[in-house]
């Protein structure tokens, strides 16, 4: 079995705007994305974990943050690793959006998402996140740009 990493994903949503993060480095440059990055597992939880790095990404603490779900995700050929990705939402924080070294902040109308300058499964499962439903996912990418097959369900 692929050894399993524990990572978090945050997206802020205010008055029908949603917070994206140019990712300046690493993972996912170049990429509009949530915020987030590897649980230190055993010296947090996950939910420690999600404000940390959305504090060190973007300088907010979210005063509402809820789970969304999980999302599993294989890469074929360039990692070993199977990433376990817990979503969360919040509409609540305190602090101001500003760039730091590895994300640069923009808020997005929630009708004008740039899904074409993200993850390409993020147009599958944001919408539902945004609509305040859970889910769990699995997909299966062959290479970082192509979805080789996913699964999604909604979860109660
Ligand atoms: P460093 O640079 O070591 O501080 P760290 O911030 O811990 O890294 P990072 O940035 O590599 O971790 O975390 C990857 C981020 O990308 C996590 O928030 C999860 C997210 N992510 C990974 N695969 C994704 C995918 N296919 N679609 C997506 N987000 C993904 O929307
Ligand atoms: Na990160
Ligand atoms: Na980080």
């Amino acid at each position: 079995d692929k050894k399993r990493k524990i990572l978090t994903l945050v997206f802020i949503v205010e008055d029908k705007k949603i917070l994206l993060g140019m990712k300046k480095r690493g993972f996912g440059v170049g990429k509009w994305n949530g915020f987030g990055g590897k649980v230190d597992v055993g010296k947090e939880t996950i939910e420690e974990a999600a404000q940390r790095e959305l504090q060190e990404e973007c300088g907010l603490t979210a005063l509402d943050l809820q789970q969304r779900g999980i999302i599993f995700f294989e890469f074929e050929k360039e990692i070993d690793e199977l990433f376990e990705v817990h979503l969360f939402m919040a509409t609540k924080y305190s602090g101001t959006a500003a760039e730091t070294e590895e994300m640069l902040p923009e808020w997005y109308d929630l009708d004008d998402i740039p899904y074409r300058f993200m993850w390409v499964d993020d147009k599958h499962w944001l919408p539902i996140a945004i609509a305040g439903k859970n889910l769990k996912a699995h997909f299966v990418f062959s290479d970082m740009k192509t979805i080789k097959n996913f699964e999604l369900q909604l979860l109660a």
